[in-house]
């Protein structure tokens, strides 16, 4: 287990600010090494948003990004007309690698994009941001340019809770703060110094995002997190802080459901390391409750399994 000490050095050396870095300064980087930057933006039902987070990409399209695509789930609001309107090269999701079936979510939808993308770094951005800004795509392939020693890097912010059209400045992030890094901090203590380990807004090597697993729900965070730390060292991983980011706020019976898709990953990779073991597999089965017309209280169960990708690279071409 690192001391302390080790930690506080990652947290130094790992830990960036766009406000200590110059966007020109990184688009010279890129084109003296050559390399290309694919971003992929996942989008279910997010019309009031699509087009402002499109925009932040596009300003960026030609100098820091050389291809913009959405990943769309399914969205019955018009956001995939929308995102082509705004210039995106959409997908839908079911339609990228359907030998696997249907998509299954968030997840699956990054890791399908892998097959409809060619840069060497991938940035995937969440499309619910309500204060979008091109920092969010140059913030977080910074690091990815400017040190070869980095394979990963996750953004973090300030993430204001709407309290019934309030703004307040903290508040947001519970699943973050309640779970993933109570869980980091006993198990992965290495990860202890990621300020957002759940946070939507993150970019990688593609060497890298090609020879892990996806979970294809709420968990691919976590898991992505979890397995380049064990393929890639807590060196390879960095983060940035992108400062302030408005996002739409889920009610707490989603969230529940999100953390038991979240608990289920860390134990089983703590399971798969041989460092816990259980007498029965996970169960994939969510208890959650409602009342019912006459105002009984009525049990609602729902299968909130991630299914596990495999590494890209592992699949035939
Ligand atoms: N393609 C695709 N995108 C999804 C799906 N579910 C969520 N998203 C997108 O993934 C991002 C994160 O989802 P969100 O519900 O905001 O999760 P949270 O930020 O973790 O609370 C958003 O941009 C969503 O539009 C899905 O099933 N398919
Ligand atoms: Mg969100």
């Amino acid at each position: 287990m690192p001391s302390p000490g080790t930690l506080d050095d990652w947290f130094t050396r790992r830990t960036f600010s766009p406000d200590d870095l110059d966007l020109d300064a990184l688009i010279a980087r890129k084109r003296a090494t050559g390399q290309t930057v694919s971003l992929v933006l996942p989008a279910r039902n997010e019309a009031d948003t699509i087009v402002g987070v499109i925009e932040a990409g596009r300003s960026l399209v030609g100098r820091l990004v050389d291809e913009l695509v959405v990943i769309d789930g399914g969205s019955s609001d018009g956001t995939a007309e929308l995102a082509a309107a705004a210039g995106a090269i959409v997908y839908d999701d079911n339609r990228i690698m359907s030998d696997f079936g249907r998509a299954r979510g968030k997840g699956d939808a990054l890791w399908r994009s892998l097959r409809v993308t060619a840069g060497d770094i991938v940035a995937f951005v969440d499309t619910d941001i309500r204060n979008p800004d091109p920092r969010f795509v140059w913030g977080i392939v910074a690091p990815l340019l400017l040190d070869d020693g980095i394979d990963y890097v996750k953004a973090f912010y300030d993430r204001p809770i709407d309290a019934g059209g309030v703004l307040q400045p903290s508040g947001g992030g519970r699943v973050t703060e309640l779970l993933a890094r109570p869980l980091l901090n006993l198990f992965w203590p290495e990860l202890a110094g990621l300020v957002q380990p759940l946070s939507g807004e993150y970019a990688g090597r593609r060497t890298v995002l090609e020879r892990v697993p996806f979970f294809t729900g709420y968990g691919v965070e976590l898991g992505l997190l979890l397995d380049i730390l064990v393929l890639r060292g807590a060196d390879a991983i960095a983060q940035v802080d992108i400062g302030r980011r408005v996002h739409r706020n889920q009610q707490l019976p989603s969230l529940s459901r999100m953390a038991f898709a979240i608990a289920r990953v860390a134990l089983e990779r703590l399971s798969s390391a041989d460092r816990a073991r259980f007498a029965d597999e996970l169960g994939t089965r969510y208890v959650q409750f409602s009342r019912d017309d006459h105002g009984r209280i009525t049990v609602e169960p729902t299968d909130v399994a991630d299914v596990e990708r495999p590494p890209i690279a592992s699949l035939p071409r």
